[in-house]
């Protein structure tokens, strides 16, 4: 499913010409935005895994603070999640994830510039040492999604985007993701309620069938593994988390 993540010492697999190639690390919340959006337009790629804990000296001349993704497409290189996923929408018009009237769209970047703040809630809980008690986070939890929540209810769709996930709804899905990795890491379900964030809850479920998502989907556990092993200061084997 994924190819080995590269090393120092390793070299730069050589390039396909006319072929996009994705510098990405299989447990990386950015890098999965541009791999989702690459599979939901359905866009040739290829993937090369950088091993962020000891990179290889030759990708600092592709991205240069080593960070993952990054998008190569012939001699240009693109940076950032969202820069990317925005530069791949609108090169491939296919089953654009934006809505086509540009008012919409821009609203639908405000929302999506959010999407940071909301979620560094769940990297606050899996990463840090602070003991707080689950009914604890779950209001720190609610109070930083409230206002995707809110969005979500004024558009009264099922996703973001509408009937189907859009640019919004992809970029935000990693985190959903990872959230499953809070109640293994607490111990315990966290004690959320009917009346907390219905509407995302609702949306987390609608996103998990999505062909694309479930795709690409890793699983709770996996994050909870690559998260322990952080925690300890210690270098995940990244190829071999998913197997283990
Ligand atoms: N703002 C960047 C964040 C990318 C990022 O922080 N990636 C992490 C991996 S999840 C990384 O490359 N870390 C390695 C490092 O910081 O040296 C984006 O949206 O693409």
């Amino acid at each position: 499913m994924s190819s080995k993540h590269l090393s120092k010492g390793s070299t730069e697999p050589p390039r396909v010409d006319g072929l996009l190639r994705l510098y990405s690390m299989l447990f990386c919340p950015y890098a999965q935005r541009s791999r989702l959006v690459l599979k939901a337009k359905n866009i040739p790629h290829e993937i090369v895994n950088i091993n962020l804990m000891q990179k290889p000296e030759w990708y600092f001349k592709i991205h240069t603070e080593g960070k993952v993704p990054a998008l190569l497409d012939g001699d240009k290189i693109i940076v950032e999640s969202l820069d990317i996923c925005d530069y791949l929408d609108e090169k491939y018009p296919e089953n654009p994830l934006y809505p086509a009237e540009p008012a919409a769209k821009e609203k639908d970047k405000q929302v999506i510039q959010q999407i940071g703040s909301a979620t560094s809630i769940f990297g606050k809980i899996l990463f840090s040492n602070e003991e707080k008690s689950p009914e604890e986070w779950v209001k720190e939890i609610i109070k930083a999604l409230q206002p995707l929540e809110d969005e979500l209810v004024a558009r009264g769709t099922k996703f973001f985007g509408g009937d189907k996930p859009g640019m919004i709804d992809y970029m935000l899905w990693p985190w959903a993701e990872r959230a499953g990795a809070i109640a293994l890491k607490l111990g315990t379900k966290l004690p959320i309620t009917d009346d907390h964030i219905p509407q995302l809850r609702k949306w987390r479920k609608a996103m998990r069938e999505d062909p694309v998502v479930a795709e690409l989907y890793l699983g709770p556990e996996a994050f909870w593994k690559v998260a322990q092993i952080t925690l300890k200061k210690e270098v995940p084997d990244y190829d071999s988390i998913l197997s283990a």
